[in-house]
């Protein structure tokens, strides 16, 4: 059956489909429970690859203030922070350098997510690299810089849990909380693309493959 934003509903669409690892969020937002899982040991040797090439870095907000979660980027365009505003830039801003080409393991993996979720041709310009350790987090927001509404972000997270925020459209609307394991896989497009979301503070805690640490992938169409 076709849907509204070009792709195809599955048959059980329940907010929590029996005995599947898909998890509604509402129209256009969906969990896939673990669907990274079994490609861990790529992704953690390619983003290891990426970030020895363009480090990762904390960021500062047109504010002034230090971002918390360290960030880099891979792929055509990158999402960077500093006094003058948000942006997509195709340099690394520390190196003068193009970002790092993106892995396959990684268009790949947020193709199938995004395809899973009912969003086909999904392609990718941007993959953003966001490392938490103790105490990091996302205040909410918006994901708004990019030129184009239309193509879904697919989000991939590694390592220690974390609370998301999912709130509405507006800044005011009441949010739901939901914990984010290794493996877990956010996809949000269509009516879902502009909600409100963060990341709590992450809790001590410890993943066998990355310690402390927690590794969001966040892939868009930037451009
Ligand atoms: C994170 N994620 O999970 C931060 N944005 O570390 C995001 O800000 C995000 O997960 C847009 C879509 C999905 C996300
Ligand atoms: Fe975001």
């Amino acid at each position: 059956m076709p849907n509204e934003y070009g792709g195809t509903m599955r048959l059980f669409d329940d907010p929590v489909d029996a005995g599947s690892k898909r998890e509604s969020l509402g129209a256009g937002a969906v969990v896939l429970r673990g669907l990274a899982i079994g490609h861990t040991e790529r992704l953690l040797s390619a983003i290891d690859q990426v970030v020895s090439n363009a480090p990762l870095r904390h960021q500062t907000t047109p504010g002034g203030f230090r971002m918390s979660v360290a960030m880099s980027n891979c792929g055509p365009v990158g999402w960077v922070s500093d006094e003058s505003g948000y942006r997509y830039d195709s340099n690394d801003p520390l190196s003068g350098d193009p970002w790092p080409d993106m892995p396959d393991c990684f268009s790949s993996l947020a193709q199938d997510a995004a395809v899973e979720a009912g969003f086909v041709r999904f392609e990718p310009d941007a993959c953003l690299i966001n490392r938490y350790e103790p105490g990091a987090k996302l205040s909410l927001h918006q994901d708004r810089d990019e030129r184009d509404f239309g193509a879904p972000i697919v989000s991939v997270s590694l390592g220690v849990p974390a609370t998301f925020l999912f709130g509405g459209l507006k800044r005011s609307d009441r949010q739901r909380r939901l914990p984010l394991r290794h493996g877990d896989v956010v996809v949000w497009g269509g009516p879902a693309r502009l909600r409100y979301h963060g990341i709590l503070p992450l809790k001590e805690d410890r993943h066998p493959a990355l310690g402390k640490r927690r590794i969001n992938l966040t892939f868009r169409k930037a451009r």
